[in-house]
């Protein structure tokens, strides 16, 4: 049993350095949305996975692909659902933070041109700790989020 222990032991401290040296800050399943023909806007979701010890706040984004990018979030206001602009995204040490249509999302403005299927765009996310993270995403067909008024169905109006 002894000799297990120390066996995985040299194994975790070979693998320690790789995985750091990989980042610990990772983007999962990024996607742009696709737009109709002379859509100005769109947007972008993943799912942010922090594996670091520390808070990973993500304070801005850019890509080639729109001219104006901005953090967004959902919100009710006044009994509607509303997108409005966020000053970062907290992303908890360990855990996940998905953004998705209806939810937190990364807002594309002022396209440079048509998102479509199939295409890929880069995209990059800053972190306030001055790291960026840069990935091509592909561009999705989604149902737009942003129009519904979802009741989620726990409400009951009689
Ligand atoms: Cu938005």
């Amino acid at each position: 049993m002894k000799s297990f222990k120390s066996f995985i032991a040299a194994i975790a401290f070979m693998v320690a350095p790789l995985v750091h040296a990989h980042g610990e800050f990772f983007i999962h399943d990024a996607y742009a949305r696709a737009t109709a023909p002379g859509a100005p806007n769109s947007a972008a979701f993943m799912m942010l996975d922090n594996q670091s010890k520390m808070l990973k706040r993500v304070v801005s984004a850019s890509t080639p692909a729109a001219k104006r990018v901005e953090l967004h979030e959902h919100a009710m206001v006044d009994g509607m659902m509303e997108m409005r602009q966020i000053a970062q995204i907290l992303v908890p040490k360990g855990e996940q933070v998905t953004l998705k249509p209806g939810g937190l999302h990364v807002m594309l403005f002022d396209l440079t041109q048509p998102l479509k299927v199939g295409e890929h765009i880069s995209l990059t996310l800053n972190t306030a700790d001055g790291h960026s993270l840069t990935k091509q995403i592909p561009v999705k067909s989604v149902m737009d989020g942003m129009q519904h008024h979802n009741d989620e169905g726990n409400h009951h109006h009689e």
